[in-house]
């Protein structure tokens, strides 16, 4: 077809051709680019076809077969909203203006209740492996800057997903941010900030996490959620400067573990957790974070931590985060909010529940009409969850099946995110027995550590202990019995040597020097000792390699994951952008015959049919025929299986 367009092209026939001619001629080579980028994405949609999705974590297909329809919503006075015109009505506007310490007071002010929608990034970390893509959260993003204009915020970035983007679904985290962004300038956005390990798990230079806070400010980032995996606050201390040296809203964080409203349990007690907050409000810190990760924050709790907090501070804005494993998670929130939180966080109904945070149309409706009244309507909520109902279908191959709430939280402490995961992983291993075993071995595990916080990167470190325990068959005693000479994970033997940073109260000892022996132990802050990366080399040797392209975002991805941001990379030499594939199409194939549209860009759409598979020929490969356009299109693929 390019030959047949040059040799058709008006210039051309007129025979007034001249050696300039296709410089002349950007419309022609636009042609060519644009075709070899459809022939890169039928590579994709072919390899597909012959040998199905290699997503990861990905059990079969997409349970939902369909366009997902869009909502529509409507004024006060009955009149649907045009979801083009973007709204200006927002908390946003205060940070925008006014900067963070403006809002804070503003937040702190406010006499309702507000709420964070947790949707665009823990619910899909806590129940779908994080795997929604950009493009389906875009789709719904219009409407979300009208239905949720109230919200305090919607967390949409950090935790897992910047990493699974790249890792797992072949799309950019940035780019994800920046069109969120551009879709609802209203809303403030949230993200989750690993402290010193920034979207990571493991300490990075300090020059690399304020490059990072630094970016993601300019790529439209609002508020930060920085917690540290064992509450050390010298690790928060680096993500607290480098947010603030961004220009971002700081929401220090205080990880909960435990239960203050059991005197059996000291370790972590109220007065552990006012102390902190004393620490970090020494900060200078605009808004508390109280982060239950694991869901372990009973309603009585709630009211003893939020209301001693609130009458020792009573100028700091609170905002309260939990997962709903036991099923306590709405009456949590309603205490916390009656003690004096100014945010607590839910997800869209049909993306709630169990080891994802409580549902929003659920406390909505509960505070509704109390003086601690949301500003969101039930009938904007209603018509969110319509698209979410549709979506979560859309990612079922990823749901990991838990089925029921589970109050042995409050003994193993597992956080929601790494529930489903390690659920998953022992249903895979299909032995009915291993999951009971996994929590069991997690509470000894937890138990060996010294009775730690554990939120990644540290709750990792107590899952893979527990694996260990279990698939080598050894108890809690057995293990402190034969430490000297057991092989431990790494994940386990480096927290033991202080790479995560210390954990309050320390650690256990002699159970550390027997796992370290005579590796080096690290007595302070990790990334203290770490040489500063030089950021300009690694731009230079990216743009070596990928070209002018390289943006500098893109070396912040390299910087923090090296491996995964040179594969992410191949994969999009091989095969260009993949995260404008509609979902299904990206993890299934098309039925014969069946018609799809990909938009590629503002105004440039492809229309795809599948029309053929050929046999395996002679080399191993399949020919697989698509429409493209209306013209025959053929690509060769090999046959793996
Ligand atoms: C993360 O770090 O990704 C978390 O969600 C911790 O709760
Ligand atoms: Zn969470």
């Amino acid at each position: 077809p390019f030959l047949q367009r040059l040799l058709t092209h008006d210039t051309f026939v007129t025979g007034n051709c001249w050696t300039t001619f296709i410089d002349d001629t950007p419309d022609l080579f636009n042609l060519v680019q644009s075709q070899n980028r459809a022939q890169r994405m039928l590579g994709y949609l072919g390899e597909v076809v012959v040998n199905g999705s290699s997503i990861k974590g990905q059990v079969g297909e997409p349970s939902y077969k369909h366009e997902i329809d869009l909502p529509s919503i409507k004024n006060a006075s009955g009149k649907v909203i045009d979801a083009s015109v973007k709204p200006t009505q927002g908390w946003r506007k205060i940070i925008v203006e006014q900067g963070p310490e403006a809002f804070a007071k503003a937040v702190r002010a406010y006499p309702g209740c507000l709420i964070m929608d947790t949707t665009m990034r823990d619910a899909h970390q806590s129940l779908l492996a994080t795997r929604v893509r950009t493009i389906d959260l875009l789709r719904i993003a219009p409407i979300t800057a009208h239905a949720l204009q109230n919200a305090f915020s919607l967390e949409c970035w950090g935790g897992a997903t910047f990493d699974v983007a790249m890792r797992f679904l072949y799309e950019d985290p940035w780019d994800r941010l920046m069109q969120l962004r551009e879709a609802i300038p209203n809303i403030p956005f949230q993200m989750l900030l690993r402290g010193a390990n920034a979207v990571g798990y493991t300490s990075y230079p300090d020059n690399v996490i304020y490059d990072f806070c630094d970016k993601a400010v300019k790529s439209g980032m609002d508020i930060f959620r920085i917690f540290d995996s064992l509450n050390y606050v010298e690790n928060m201390k680096l993500g607290i400067d480098a947010v603030k040296k961004a220009g971002g809203v700081v929401e220090a964080t205080i990880c909960y573990t435990g239960d203050v409203s059991d005197p059996s349990k000291q370790k972590h007690n109220l007065e552990y957790y006012v102390n902190l907050t004393q620490e970090l409000v020494n900060e200078g810190i605009h808004i508390l974070g109280i982060k239950d990760m694991a869901g372990l924050l009973k309603p009585e709790a709630a009211t003893l931590l939020i209301g001693t907090i609130r009458q020792k501070f009573p100028d700091l804005p609170i905002h309260v985060h939990t997962h709903d494993t036991a099923g306590t998670g709405v009456a949590s929130m309603m205490a916390a909010a009656a003690a004096g939180a100014d945010v607590v966080d839910v997800a869209i109904d049909s993306m709630s529940g169990m080891t994802s945070q409580p549902s929003m149309g659920a406390l909505v409706a509960a505070l509704e009409r109390t003086e601690l009244g949301t500003g969101i309507r039930m009938e904007d909520i209603q018509a969110l969850n319509s698209y979410w109902e549709q979506c979560r279908m859309l990612y079922s191959c990823f749901e990991a099946n838990v089925k029921s709430a589970d109050s042995g939280v409050y003994e193993h402490e597992m956080p929601g995110g790494q529930y489903t995961n390690l659920m998953f992983q022992a249903q895979q291993l299909g032995l009915g027995t291993q999951w009971r075993e996994i929590k069991k071995a997690y509470i000894e595990a937890n138990q060996l550590c010294g009775d730690i916080v554990k939120v990644t990167p540290s709750s990792k470190v107590v899952g893979d202990f527990a694996q260990f325990m279990v698939s080598n068959n050894l108890t809690k005693e057995e293990v402190i019995e034969k430490a000297g000479s057991l092989s431990f994970p790494t994940s386990v033997v480096e927290f033991f040597q202080g790479y995560l940073g210390q954990p309050y109260g320390g650690f256990p000892e002699p159970l550390r020097s027997k796992i370290i022996r005579d590796l080096e132990r690290l007595d302070g802050r990790p990334g203290a000792t770490l040489a500063p990366l030089d950021m300009a080399k690694l731009k230079a040797e990216l743009v070596e390699k990928y070209g002018k392209g390289i943006r500098d975002v893109d070396v912040s991805s390299a910087a923090i994951y090296p491996k995964v941001f040179h594969e992410y990379r191949e994969m999009l030499e091989k095969y260009g952008d993949l995260s404008v594939i509609p979902t299904r199409f990206f993890l299934s194939k098309p039925k014969i015959g069946e018609e799809f549209n990909v938009h590629i860009e503002e105004g440039k759409m492809l229309i795809i049919k599948l029309l053929a598979v050929g046999p395996i020929n002679g080399t191993g490969k399949r020919d697989v025929f698509f429409e493209l356009n209306g013209e025959a299109r053929v690509v060769g693929i090999e046959d793996k299986s």
